[in-house]
């Protein structure tokens, strides 16, 4: 049985990857910082598979390492790392930005991620065997007005998830991203503070992605055989063109 630790689980596309992976009877490692939402998805997955919990926030990185270094021996070899948790603060422009939202978002989107890959890879290195799969977005691929510094964020991942795949190669690891368009999660709800009016307004007039899709995608990719790496995959609903062009009825 392979074990799959995924980061931000707690909602939208982690939550669902874990149902998907659930599925195909992975041992998981659920990790978010909402211990309630936590417990609640291992009560359910429980029933089809191993499950842990590990409650941390990916920016405190002591925290990150004591919990990743010291997972209990079942769950300990991690064969597939889903680096997901991430979210968007803030929609301004650069002059207006506010400060703490552009540190949350690198410090969660980027050193978060660099945090928790640190604490993973030794021992995918050490058993020559492993799979890193970076969310992205379409974000790390272009930029939009107002999406300044969570653009960068993503651009990072982008540039991130190339360099992991080149330092890694010949080590037995796979390291590929998929980068979604708009998926309808909480991931608005986050940007706008609490605004559900605002955030539900991003997906209206149009069939946006659910995260259903994206762990579905993942799905796959993480089933494929061990020759074959997705290595980076962008994903839009039908309704999308680019970043900016979306067709609202
Ligand atoms: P959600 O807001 O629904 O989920 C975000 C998840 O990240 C939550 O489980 C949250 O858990 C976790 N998270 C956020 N901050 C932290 C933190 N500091 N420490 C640990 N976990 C954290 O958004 P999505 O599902 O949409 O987003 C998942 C990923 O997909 C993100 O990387 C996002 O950038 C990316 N993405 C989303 C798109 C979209 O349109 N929705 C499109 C492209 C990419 P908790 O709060 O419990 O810690
Ligand atoms: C999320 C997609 O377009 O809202 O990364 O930035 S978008």
């Amino acid at each position: 049985m392979k074990t799959a630790l995924i980061t931000g689980v707690t909602s939208g596309i982690g939550k669902e990857t874990a149902r998907a992976l659930a599925g195909e009877a992975y041992r998981l490692i659920l990790c978010g910082r909402r211990e309630g939402r936590l417990n609640e998805l291992k009560e359910e997955l429980g029933k089809k598979t191993e499950v842990l919990c590990l409650s941390f926030d990916v920016r405190d990185k002591e925290e990150v390492f004591k919990k990743i270094e010291n997972l209990p021996p079942d769950f300990s070899n991690i064969d597939i790392l889903i680096n997901n948790a991430g979210n968007a603060h803030g929609l301004d422009p650069i002059q207006d930005g506010a400060i703490e939202d552009w540190e949350a978002m690198i410090d969660i989107n980027v050193k978060g991620l660099l945090y928790v890959s640190k604490a993973v890879i030794p021992g995918m290195i050490e058993r020559k065997s492993g799979h890193i799969i970076n969310i992205g977005s379409t974000a790390g691929k272009e930029v939009y007005p107002n999406g300044n510094v969570y653009c960068a964020s993503k651009h990072a991942v982008d540039a991130i998830n190339q360099g992991m795949r080149i330092d890694l190669n010949g080590k037995g690891i796979r390291v590929g991203a998929i980068n979604p368009g708009l998926v309808e999660t909480e991931f608005s709800e986050v940007r706008f503070k609490g605004d559900s009016e605002k955030a539900k307004k991003v997906y209206q007039g149009f069939e946006a992605l659910r995260p259903e899709d994206i762990a579905d995608i993942i799905r796959f990719v993480v089933t494929r055989p061990y020759h074959v790496n997705i290595a980076d995959l962008m994903v839009m609903c039908t309704a999308q063109a680019s970043s900016t062009i979306v067709d609202k009825q």
